[in-house]
């Protein structure tokens, strides 16, 4: 909802979050609001930077798996596949190539919160397949999967890029068991995973040469500047990547570099930062079997099939009904 204060118009939601994320003893901010039109640019730069390989290990598997990806979906009923998130299309193109390859054309329903992506999506993948039934779902997708009833047409859900890593582990069993509800057996998850591996290469892809990393983090500030009248100072504030090997999370913070105070217009509110005090911004899992394991039985899936990279660093999973 958009609410005025003097010139400025702003969303409350937004501001909701921020001032309950700055306020506390360890501030924090959404990431979800790293994804503005900005923010989109830079996390297109991120996936094609040299240190971020998580975008390249998925296409991959995709590239080389891809048939006998398809192969461990098919089904002798009518299918949709629903992918949550719409993606760039590069890897949900050669699974429905290769499923149309074995003669299965089904229904292709990709999620999203931005009408701009499905258009997007929608002018990428119709051209050269009049054989697809594209069906784009305007929604959050949190909110989709309240909605879904079991039954109908047999579903496989899709969750690719290791989006799942971005959040917590309490938050991903709740989205999972909210996936897990919406299927009945029959029905399949595609699911796209981080693995653990080598921390200095996790730490680079969290923090590339280019700075495409600290600009997309930052960001996060400059939105504030901008939408809710804030008056961050952008070089006072750096972009602290971690990587805690025990616990396989990627963290991403916020350090003031000096003490200061940060006035948000929309939210008529002054906030203090110590020299040295971070905003957490961001977590991204990374995988292991056990930790895999963990989740697919707290939220009543079972590994059908898995799929790696040449390198081990990434993988793609089918989990159905346990
Ligand atoms: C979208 N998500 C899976 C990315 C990740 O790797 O956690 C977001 C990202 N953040 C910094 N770089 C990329």
């Amino acid at each position: 909802m958009l609410m005025k204060t003097g010139k400025l118009e702003f969303d409350q939601t937004f501001a909701k979050h921020v001032l309950k994320g700055l306020s506390g003893p360890r501030k924090s901010l959404p990431s979800r609001y790293f994804y503005d039109a900005r923010g989109d640019r830079l996390f297109q730069s991120i996936m094609t930077s040299p240190e971020y390989y998580l975008t390249g290990c998925e296409l991959e598997i995709f590239e080389t798996h891809g048939d006998e990806l398809a192969r461990a979906l098919m089904t002798d009923r009518s299918c949709e596949l629903i992918e949550l998130g719409s993606g760039d299309g590069l890897k949900t193109s050669l699974l429905l190539d290769a499923l149309h390859e074995h003669h299965q054309d089904w229904v292709y329903r990709p999620v999203d919160i931005s009408d701009h992506s499905l258009n997007l999506l929608e002018q990428r993948l119709i051209p050269g397949r009049p054989w697809l039934d594209f069906q784009a779902i305007h929604s959050n997708y949190m909110d989709l999967l309240r909605e879904f009833e079991p039954g109908g047409a047999r579903r496989v859900f899709m969750f690719l890029g290791s989006n799942l890593g971005n959040y917590t582990s309490r938050q991903a069993i709740t989205f999972l068991r909210l996936i897990r509800a919406a299927m009945t057996p029959g029905d399949a998850f595609l699911v796209g995973l981080d693995l653990k591996k080598d921390p200095d290469v996790i730490r680079a892809a969290y923090n590339d040469a280019a700075g495409y990393t600290r600009d997309f983090n930052l960001n996060l500030l400059a939105r504030i500047n901008r939408e809710l009248g804030g008056d961050f100072r952008l070089d006072s504030f750096e972009h602290v990547p971690d990587y805690d090997l025990a616990t396989g999370v990627a963290r991403s913070s916020l350090r003031s570099r000096i003490e200061q105070n940060v006035r948000v217009a929309a939210l008529d509110r002054d906030f203090h930062f110590r020299k040295d005090e971070t905003i957490h911004t961001e977590i991204s899992q990374k995988y292991d079997e056990a930790l895999i394991g963990e989740l697919t039985s707290a939220s009543g899936f079972v590994v059908a099939k898995s799929f790696v990279d040449s390198r081990n660093y990434f993988t793609d999973q089918v989990w159905v009904c346990a």
